[in-house]
């Protein structure tokens, strides 16, 4: 199964809301075929694991982290190919959370007689697919909160200033957390101060991910250098709202962008909700948001945040005007903290990367008791 979660994870950043999937065909303790979903519009991982062991695949194993579906999609169910070569038993890593399979797969293949093994390194499995099993589920993007802070959690100085943080070892890695995302976040004030260009510079050729910038009103340039051309996965996207004139629209239409003209929340910002529903639309499946404090508010005022990721340098800004990563007003009470839940900790380069999930409904389910 770990070898099936590794060939699977070669796909990352490239499946958008489809699940990463490895399989194995196994025949007498030695694998006769394997392969992983690579691309949407593609086989299935079975099925190329499956084509690559031939003959072999009679009375064979087939390992692979995600129950075998079993419907119509763009290709014909994996179960009836899996029937079909003969395989006798199926280890499968996880039920697959698609409500058009969720168990039908694994019934229809006990019912041809094949023996099915599961759950098997079943958290592993659902975190290599914490993107897809919340979209499949929800419609909703899994949202990502990036931040850089010093140790005591300040994001920038008083003056706004925040480049650069961390240090070159962990900008590396958002820009692989960029890269396996389908879109990167961050509001108007960012765009404004920074003119990032939310892009995923890894020295080799990748598919960058849909930037989304908020802007209520439209303040930002429509020469701002998010919009310039480039390999994306899809057109940049500006979230406004009614606020930004008809002129300031077309401008960033012309300029390359899908500008989403969104409902207004009661401070007359972009409605988040409705934004994530329109991206979930447009099968963005994982979104990183990289602040600032305000939108990231919003956005864990909102419940949409799923995952929180803190680069910690190890510098003191202390100051009661220094940015933290969080806006807004904050809770009175210590009982309305948000609960994280999974923390965990790396070090990367001279900083730390914090890793943890939103809310005591864990992100990444421990196995139930069989
Ligand atoms: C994949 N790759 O290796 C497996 C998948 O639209 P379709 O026909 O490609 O079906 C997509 C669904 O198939 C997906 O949501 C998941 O439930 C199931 N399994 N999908 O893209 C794979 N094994
Ligand atoms: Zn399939």
């Amino acid at each position: 199964m770990r070898r099936a979660l590794r060939l699977a994870r070669r796909a990352e950043g490239e499946v958008g809301h489809y699940p990463l999937v490895g399989a194995l065909v196994v025949k007498a303790g030695r694998v006769a075929g394997q392969g992983y979903f690579q691309l949407p519009g593609e086989p299935h991982a079975e099925v190329k694991a499956i084509a690559a062991a031939g003959t072999k695949a009679r009375g064979a194993t087939l390992v692979l982290n995600l129950e075998p579906c079993c419907h119509w999609g763009r290709t014909p169910p994996c179960t009836d190919t899996v029937i079909r070569a003969g395989i006798r038993r199926v280890v499968a890593g996880m039920t697959d959370p698609n409500p058009k399979v969720a168990g039908n797969g694994f019934r229809r293949l006990r019912q041809a007689g094949l023996e099915v093994v599961t759950p098997v390194l079943e958290p592993e499995c659902r975190r290599l697919n914490e993107v897809f099993v919340k979209f499949i589920t929800t419609r909703l993007p899994f949202v990502v909160l990036k931040v850089g802070a010093t140790l005591d959690g300040k994001i920038a100085t008083r003056a706004g200033e925040s480049r650069w943080i961390t240090g070159a070892a962990a900008r590396r890695e958002v820009h692989r957390l960029r890269a396996k995302a389908d879109a990167v976040m961050v509001g108007a004030a960012t765009v404004m101060r920074d003119d990032p260009e939310l892009t995923a510079r890894l020295g080799k050729k990748v598919r960058h991910p849909r930037p989304v910038v908020v802007d209520e009103a439209l303040r930002i340039s429509p020469r701002s250098r998010f919009l310039r051309p480039c390999p994306r996965k899809g057109k940049p996207i500006v979230a406004t709202t009614r606020r930004a004139g008809p002129k300031r629209i077309r401008a960033f239409a012309a300029a390359g962008a899908e500008v989403l003209v969104l409902p207004q929340d009661r401070q007359g910002r972009v409605d988040v909700r409705a934004m994530m529903r329109a991206l979930g639309e447009r099968e963005i499946a994982s979104v990183l948001l990289e602040g600032g404090a305000e939108l990231n508010a919003s956005m864990v005022a909102a419940g949409l945040v799923d995952k929180v990721i803190v680069f910690v340098a190890p510098k003191l800004l202390g100051g009661w005007k220094s940015r933290p990563m969080i806006g807004g007003q904050g809770p009175a009470r210590l009982r309305k903290a948000l609960p994280l839940s999974g923390l965990s900790a790396r070090r990367v380069g001279e900083d730390l990367m914090l890793t943890a999930y939103v809310g005591a409904r864990l992100a990444v389910p421990l196995p139930k008791k069989a």
